[in-house]
């Protein structure tokens, strides 16, 4: 849009004066935050409008992101940039005395994801609207969000996240659009006069649903889509009679909270009756506006709406649009069936066991009876239908209900047109073992869609001084197509280019530095190489093996005081789900080797350990950029796909990485040379589980370096971790180091070391982190939305 600084600056004042009857000398800083979130809002609201009229004047196929968890982060500086109008403000703000990055900084991070699942969601949600696609997300309004860590004593300790104190100047509540969503009760069939069977109710609990709608803001085009977030309340009608109070905490309860686990999911029932709230209600209000708006049958609505399941926890989709259509729509069983299968696609993010979620039949049929009987339905007429011809093994091992629970992945393929994983080694993992038998009865649905990022937040907002380097050196048509950064491979050989790449990564580094100088009050040296792992704790991302080679380096400096390695940074960032024990454990560990190694005078500034506390997007925006390594050592087969290592490849960071994941794209992309692989690969992997030969007792016997290591935590060489240490100790040894961490030990060491040595020819290692950004364009997450677009949604882009 077009903006003067004194028409902002106008707006602005006007803002705090019309808000908060106040003046700019007098405002404090959340009214200056309010005021500028509100001008900006503002804004987009005509783009919004005029894009919403667009779209129902066009009548044009529009996909809905059924995903229970966002994680957009902040949103300010994003809507900012995509507006085209964030030079313009910060400026304007600056004739006013107010430095822009100083409100930015205390609006709350929208955090309702716990990792990168979330994430991508959020980064599909503004690829979407960059690119002109027609997606709508489609969540839960959590009132508090992702726990925010604290560190005391070592310790990870939750504290609720009530992000929605100070109010959400970006959503918009709509009351209008409101619907009920009903659970438990009694339902029966009763024949309605003409022969059909129709439900009947009774006893049921009524909740109502209202949405709030939070434009996404497509880059400097005309697109607005929104994300639709639905917030629990009980019906008006109910409100003055009932003085039930159990029934009001409930209904409160559904929005209250995100379920603070990645991965591990105990069948809770209250995380059931959120995933139906909210898929029921969403699936209410498309089909409303389908009708109003579209106003063709409901026969064709395939041809105008999409609906992707995101991981499994949306797959009640599948029976709630079967009820809906049968139900209310007076739809054939064969139709409708036909229908729900074309509408909807499936998302698969893991292969962890623990995360495929099952729901005991019992707590399904008395949680949502209607939905229950037509899971059933399913499940018997695609039984009666697929045995003649796959035959009972087939059959059987791929059914909805099964052992006595109900299992949603199943679910989501047999009652969907697509299955995508996340990147191809994923993706071939399911067709290969993990949904084997599915990929037998339906070959045709199974596709991989590698995951990418909102690059224009990893670039753009979180590091300008990047941006600035790589607009004077290929100009700035990346900034619209990733792919365009290619240009900087002409230029690995120049001296100039080098020099201001490292000018750009020191900086980077220095606002680190301070960052963690501010909040860790550890001093760390701005040339020492910063090593980064961060993302959620979980065992099969192996922050341990991180953590035994930087106690291998310790243990060699003491032995060697005058050891030549060159000064390194090791930063983590990491929540552990509040229930995973062995996760918090690891957390502790890291604390107090941290506090050994940084407080040790040996050591001095050959190396220092940071834990970072309260890992989110926007701590990540401050630590990535300033990344020089990567460090993405899942053990390969575990990782779906992982997005941070793309974050890293765009900041010019290298990868230290196992061949896991999108790793091994990014291994491709990058080229050889200018990535660190080592490790096991996925079928070395597989092997030792067919073999069963594994034995890590044997190599903690034989190696004397990791022997010492291990033995650092159980006698007291690391100290406060007696309860730790030894549980550490004994996952390694008494129970077989589940994710093979001393197995990949040495390898992992070597690669480190040759790691060491490019980084100390620093002309070389510039160039190869060149190559890393030159050819990262492929991950960008215009190029996966489009993807979906294309081949799965058949949605169109705007022109
Ligand atoms: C995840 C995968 O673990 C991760 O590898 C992937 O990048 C992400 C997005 O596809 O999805 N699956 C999952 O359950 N969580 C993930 O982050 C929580």
């Amino acid at each position: 849009m077009k903006l003067t600084k004194k028409q902002f600056k106008q707006d602005f004042e006007k803002r705090l004066s019309t808000k908060f009857a106040i003046d700019i000398e007098k405002a404090g800083p959340q009214e200056k935050l309010a005021a500028l979130s509100s001008v900006v809002k503002a804004y987009y609201s005509k783009i919004w409008q005029e894009d919403n009229e667009y779209k129902y004047e066009s009548k044009k196929k529009q996909a809905y992101y059924f995903s229970v968890e966002f994680l957009p982060g902040k949103m300010l500086k994003s809507n900012l940039l995509n507006l085209g109008i964030l030079d313009t403000v910060r400026e304007g703000l600056a004739d006013l005395g107010i430095e822009l990055d100083s409100i930015a900084r205390l609006e709350p991070d929208m955090a309702i994801g716990n990792g990168g699942l979330g994430r991508l969601a959020s980064c599909f949600m503004d690829s979407a609207a960059s690119t002109g696609i027609p997606l709508n997300g489609n969540g839960i309004r959590y009132s508090y969000g992702l726990f925010k860590q604290k560190i005391v004593d070592g310790y990870q300790v939750e504290l609720p996240d009530a992000w929605l104190s100070n109010g959400n100047p970006w959503e918009v509540r709509r009351s209008d659009k409101a619907f009920e969503v009903t659970f438990g009760g009694e339902v029966w069939l009763e024949d309605d006069g003409t022969g059909k069977l129709r439900p009947k109710y009774r006893n049921q609990e009524r909740v109502l649903a209202v949405p709030y709608d939070t434009p996404m803001v497509g880059f400097e085009n005309t697109t607005v889509n929104n994300m639709c977030l639905w917030k629990s309340e009980v019906p008006k009608d109910l409100d003055l009679q009932f003085q039930n109070l159990d029934y009001m905490r409930q209904t409160a309860m559904l929005s209250a909270e995100l379920y603070p686990d990645n991965s591990n999911y105990d069948g809770r029932l209250l995380r059931l009756k959120q995933e139906y709230f909210f898929v029921s209600a969403g699936l209410q209000r498309l089909i409303k506006h389908y009708v109003s708006t579209i106003q063709r049958p409901i026969t064709h609505l395939a041809d105008y709406v999409s609906v992707h399941i995101n991981d499994t926890h949306p797959a009640l989709c599948v029976p709630e649009l079967m009820r809906i259509l049968i139900d209310e729509y007076d739809i054939a069983w064969e139709r409708a069936w036909n229908i729900t299968v074309k509408v909807m696609s499936y998302t698969n993010h893991t292969i962890l066991s623990e995360a495929l979620e099952k729901w005991p039949e019992e707590m399904v049929k008395s949680l949502l009876p209607r939905i229950y009987q037509i899971i059933l339905e399913i499940d018997r007429r695609r039984t009666a239908e697929l045995l003649p011809k796959v035959g009972a093994k087939l059959v059987h091992s791929t059914r909805i209900i099964k052992d006595g629970q109900v299992h949603m992945a199943n679910l989501s393929i047999i009652g969907s047109h697509s299955t995508n994983g996340v990147a191809k080694l994923h993706s071939d993992l399911l067709k290969d073992v993990e949904l084997h038998d599915f990929y037998l009865i339906y070959p045709e649905r199974f596709n991989n869609k590698t995951n990418g990022i909102a690059d224009r937040r990893w670039s753009q907002i979180a590091n300008e001084r990047l941006s600035t380097v790589l607009d004077e050196t290929v100009g700035k048509a990346w900034r619209h197509n990733l792919n365009e950064l290619k240009l900087l491979e002409a230029h690995k050989n120049d001296t100039n280019t080098l020099e201001r790449l490292q000018a750009a990564k020191f900086d980077d580094k220095l606002r680190l530095a301070d960052y963690i100088k501010e909040n860790n009050g550890i001093t760390v040296d701005p040339n020492a190489i910063f090593d980064v792992q961060v993302k959620r704790l979980h065992a099969y991302k192996r922050q341990l093996l991180n953590v035994l080679h930087i106690l291998k380096l310790y243990f060699d400096i003491k032995d060697q005081p005058d050891i030549d390695v060159y000064p390194r940074v090791f930063i983590f960032g990491a929540k552990a789900a509040p229930g995973y024990h062995y996760a918090k454990s690891i957390i502790k560990a890291i604390n107090e080797i941290a506090n050994m190694i940084n407080n040790d005078p040996d050591v001095g500034n050959k190396l220092k350990v940071v834990f970072i506390a309260n890992y989110n997007v926007s701590k990540a925006e401050i630590i990535i950029p300033a990344a020089n390594v990567g460090e993405q050592i899942s053990l390969a087969s575990k990782e779906a796909s992982g997005t941070s290592n793309m974050k890293f490849m765009l900041n010019g960071a290298l990868t230290i990485g196992t061949l896991d994941g999108a790793n091994i794209e990014i291994f491709e992309a990058a080229g050889k040379g200018n990535f660190f692989k080592f490790g096991l690969d996925k079928d070395e992997v597989y092997e030792y589980y067919r073999n069963g030969n594994y034995n890590a007792r044997d190599i903690y016997e034989q190696n004397p370096v990791v022997h010492r290591i291990l033995d650092a935590f159980v006698d007291g060489t690391i100290p406060n971790i007696s309860a730790e240490g030894p549980e550490i100790f004994e996952s390694l040894t008494t129970y077989n180091d589940e994710y093979f961490v001393l197995r990949d030990f040495n390898d992992y060491v070597r690669a480190q070391k040759d790691l060491e040595t490019l980084y100390k020819d620093r002309t070389a290692w510039t160039k190869a982190s060149l190559m890393n950004i030159a050819n990262v364009g492929k991950f960008s997450s215009d190029r996966t939305i489009k993807e979906y677009a294309d081949a799965i949604w058949h949605v169109e882009e705007k022109k």
